[in-house]
């Protein structure tokens, strides 16, 4: 792959190979690979994840909504390291038949309400506590339109830019040089809206902030993909300023560390069930 002799075949066909680290986990096909029930703790909300920018929008929500006073919003926050593959226990299908993190299931609603996708998960928390999201329909429509953004940009950005610049054994210029421009013209697009508005929407933070810190934010704060230098983030002044903005919020600091297997030991918070295991 990736020299100008390859043909494709008349019909693709699974073939295993080692071209990144994902590769022995990426299957054309869905479903359970093995019977594993899910953990349940004490809460209602019982959040099934892992620290990715995927998996920290729901954790920061989560942290924010308790910061706000909503105590119906503790959770339990269970690892699932889905490098070991455990996406594709029954128990997480039965959650996620897409069989990606994060998953919520709900459980003080008259039957238990499952919740997968993180811009899903986003907006039904936003309306079971009726904060980070706008009422009025203008406001409302503007934060839908922001978090459906992210949630159809973040394909480019992790799965098209972070897999051939970052994760890829071998480095090939046509897809990084593609993936590259599109993700420069997003923050471009992020950049000219924060010109005008101190958030995404205006003068409120909301979901579609979180959303959205947590792919660009992180991208341009350098704590994604080591990117920063090559795709010149640093230019993207407004972006820089709004992610340093929502990056010292205590709720996401908080958040940030739940489920985070890797980085400094002492941040990580493996699982979490209670507020005193964020010290
Ligand atoms: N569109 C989904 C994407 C979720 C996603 O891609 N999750 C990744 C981690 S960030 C995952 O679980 N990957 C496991 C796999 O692909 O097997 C969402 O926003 O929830």
């Amino acid at each position: 792959m990736g020299d100008n002799t390859y043909i494709p075949p008349k019909v693709w066909i699974w073939e295993t190979n080692e071209e990144s680290q994902w590769s022995s986990l990426n299957r054309p096909i869905a479903g359970a690979t093995h019977h594993k029930e899910l953990p349940r703790g004490e809460h209602p909300l019982q959040l099934y994840s892992l620290a990715t920018p995927n998996g920290v929008k729901i954790t920061v929500m989560l942290e924010e909504l308790l910061a706000l006073g909503n105590v119906e919003a503790e959770y339990d926050a269970w690892l699932v390291r889905i490098g070991d593959g455990e996406q594709f226990g029954s128990g997480f299908v039965e959650v996620n038949p897409n069989s990606k993190i994060p998953a919520l299931m709900d459980h003080s609603t008259p039957t238990p309400t499952r919740v997968f996708e993180s811009g899903a998960i986003l907006l039904y928390l936003a309306e079971k506590f009726d904060a980070f999201v706008p009422t009025e329909q203008s406001a409302r429509a503007e934060c839908l339109s922001w978090l459906f953004w992210q949630m159809g940009s973040a394909p480019y950005l992790g799965g098209g830019f972070g897999h051939f610049y970052h994760y890829a054994k071998n480095k090939y210029e046509y897809p990084i040089d593609r993936f590259a421009m599109e993700v420069k013209r997003q923050l471009d697009v992020l950049d000219r809206n924060l010109a005008e508005r101190r958030y995404l929407c205006g003068e409120d933070y909301n979901i579609a902030d979180i959303a959205t810190y947590c792919w660009y934010g992180n991208l341009v704060l350098n704590n994604q993909y080591e990117a920063a230098d090559f795709l010149d983030v640093a230019s993207y002044e407004n972006v820089v300023r709004w992610a340093t903005e929502i990056d010292v919020r205590p709720a996401v600091q908080r958040g940030r560390r739940v489920n985070k297997t890797s980085g400094p030991e002492e941040l990580r918070v493996l699982e979490r069930h209670d507020a005193s295991d964020i010290s």
